[in-house]
Formats: structure tokens, C-alpha cells, sequence
């Protein structure tokens, strides 16, 4: 199979990084290989990537960014590594076990169908649920958010535009401009789904079951939630009008 990536965007994730790595590179994906996109943690994950990356060599990249600078920023860069690295299929993913590895292979033959450009691990289609702990009423607010709101706005066709589990096919992100990208928190996702929509690429979904962290300290509240639902207008205003043809670098010749 040709070369795919996992990006594994890391913030304080120490209690998650090793189990995390060993998971994925026990999965039957031929020469799957792993960046981690540290933001120099202060637990130590930095550390633990750079030991990770002795024992697996040329499977586990690791890449130290600076300073805490937001899940988009880090993807961001990630993307662009992984194309320079020649990935056909780039992954991204929480390193924290909400997005389950197992269903890796699933989404990453789906990648390979004819006439599918992004898979996205939904919560929403048929079969894919949410943590079993929540409560309805976060449920109910949850998929309202994404299956009604967020489609309203943006006329999106996915279910699950939020959803950070992804598998991107190389044409997609060598046709998004990641300077149009401005999001950076929650949003990112949305921004992403709604800019590769726009391109005309085809998105598709496969189900997940979605679990909360069990491990390390969650950063999710309430302002986070309602800034993001604002911020749903300003990717709508930023986006509305880029077509197929606005596909930049070496995907516009092809
Ligand atoms: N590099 C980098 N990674 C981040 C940053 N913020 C979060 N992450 C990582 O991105 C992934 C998703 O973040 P989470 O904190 O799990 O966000 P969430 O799933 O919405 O919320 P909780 O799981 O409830 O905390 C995890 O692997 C985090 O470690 C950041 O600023 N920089
Ligand atoms: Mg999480």
C-alpha cells in the first residue's frame, strides 16, 4: 500500500503517547508510520516521542513545535510535513483514545475507493455513537449541533463535520491552501470539512464509536462550545465562494 501518516497532535498526553503508538503500529497497515506533533508539552510527551522514535526507527517522527499554539496550527504543519514525506493517505486523530485505532484499517480501505477524496470517523451515521457516559441532554445538544446546525449554515453534506478523525487523500490537502485555514481551535475541523466540500472533493463517512478520554485532563467547556458555534458563521463568510477551480498547487493541473 502506498504511504500513509498518522498525525498525532500532543499536548500533555504522557499518560496516552506510548500505549497510543504501539496500538497503531500493531495494526495490519503495511509501513504505517507516525508523526507526533508535540507542542512541547510540560509532562514530558516530547520526551517520550523522541525515546518512542529510538525504539521504532523510521516509524515514529517526532516533530517539536515550540510552544502551545492550538490543534489547527499543529495540523497545519503536520499536513505539509507529511506531503513532503511523500504520504499518500495522511491521518489525523486524538491521541487520547476518542478516536478508536481499530477502526483505522476500515477507514483507510474506504480511502482507497474510487471517487473518495476525504473518510471521515463519524459519530453520526448509522452505527457510529457517542460515549455512553453522556448524558442525553449533551447528546441531543451534540448531534443537533452537527446533523442540524452546522449543515444549515454551510450546506455541508457530512454528518459529522467536527469529527477530527480523519483519513485525507494527498490531492485534498495539496488543493487547500492552508493560508485560508484560520481557525485554530474547535473549528478547525469544520473549517477543513466545509473548505474540501467547496473544492468539490467527495467527503465520506464510516461509523465510530466516539469515547470520552479516560485518561489526562479534558480542556472541553461550555465558552468553548458557544464560541465555536459562532465561529461556524465565520468560515460560512470566509468560504462561501471558492469553487473547484480554486484548487491550488499540483492539484489544479491534474
Ligand atoms: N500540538 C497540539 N496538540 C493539541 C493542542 N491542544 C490539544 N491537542 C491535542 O489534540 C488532541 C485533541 O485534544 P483534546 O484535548 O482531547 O480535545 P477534545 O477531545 O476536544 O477534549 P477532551 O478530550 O475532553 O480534552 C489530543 O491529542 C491533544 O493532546 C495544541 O495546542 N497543540
Ligand atoms: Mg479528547
Amino acid at each position: 500500500m502506498s504511504k500513509v501518516i498518522v498525525l498525532l497532535p500532543t499536548y500533555n498526553e504522557a499518560e496516552n503517547l506510548e500505549l497510543m503508538v504501539q496500538t497503531l503500529l500493531a495494526l495490519p497497515v503495511d509501513g504505517l508510520e507516525i508523526m507526533v506533533l508535540d507542542d512541547n508539552s510540560p509532562d514530558g510527551t516530547g520526551q517520550i516521542a523522541d525515546r518512542l522514535a529510538d525504539e521504532y526507527p523510521g516509524r515514529v517522527h517526532p516533530v517539536h513545535r515550540l510552544k502551545k499554539e492550538g490543534l489547527g496550527r499543529a495540523y497545519r504543519d503536520g499536513y505539509e510535513k507529511a506531503l513532503a514525506a511523500g504520504a499518500e493517505y495522511i491521518v489525523q486523530m486524538d491521541c487520547d483514545f476518542s478516536h478508536p485505532p481499530d477502526r483505522l484499517p476500515e477507514m483507510l480501505a474506504k480511502a482507497q475507493e474510487p471517487g473518495i477524496d476525504l473518510v471521515i470517523g463519524s459519530r453520526y451515521v448509522k452505527g457510529g455513537s457517542l460515549d455512553s457516559e453522556w448524558g442525553w441532554h449533551r447528546k441531543l445538544l451534540s448531534r443537533w449541533a452537527n446533523q442540524v446546525y452546522v449543515r444549515l449554515i454551510l450546506g455541508t453534506r457530512v454528518q459529522d463535520a467536527t469529527g477530527g478523525y480523519r483519513v485525507w487523500t494527498r490531492r485534498v490537502l495539496e488543493g487547500i491552501d492552508f493560508e485560508w485555514i484560520r481557525a485554530n481551535g474547535y473549528i478547525f475541523q469544520t473549517e477543513m470539512a466545509y473548505v474540501t466540500e467547496r473544492l468539490g472533493f467527495n467527503a465520506c463517512e464510516v461509523p465510530i464509536h466516539f469515547s470520552e478520554r479516560a485518561r489526562g485532563k479534558s480542556k472541553m467547556d461550555l465558552k468553548i462550545q458557544i464560541e465555536a458555534a459562532l465561529r461556524v458563521w465565520q468560515v460560512w463568510l470566509r468560504h462561501r465562494r471558492l469553487r473547484p477551480s480554486d484548487r491550488s498547487r499540483s492539484a489544479a493541473d491534474v
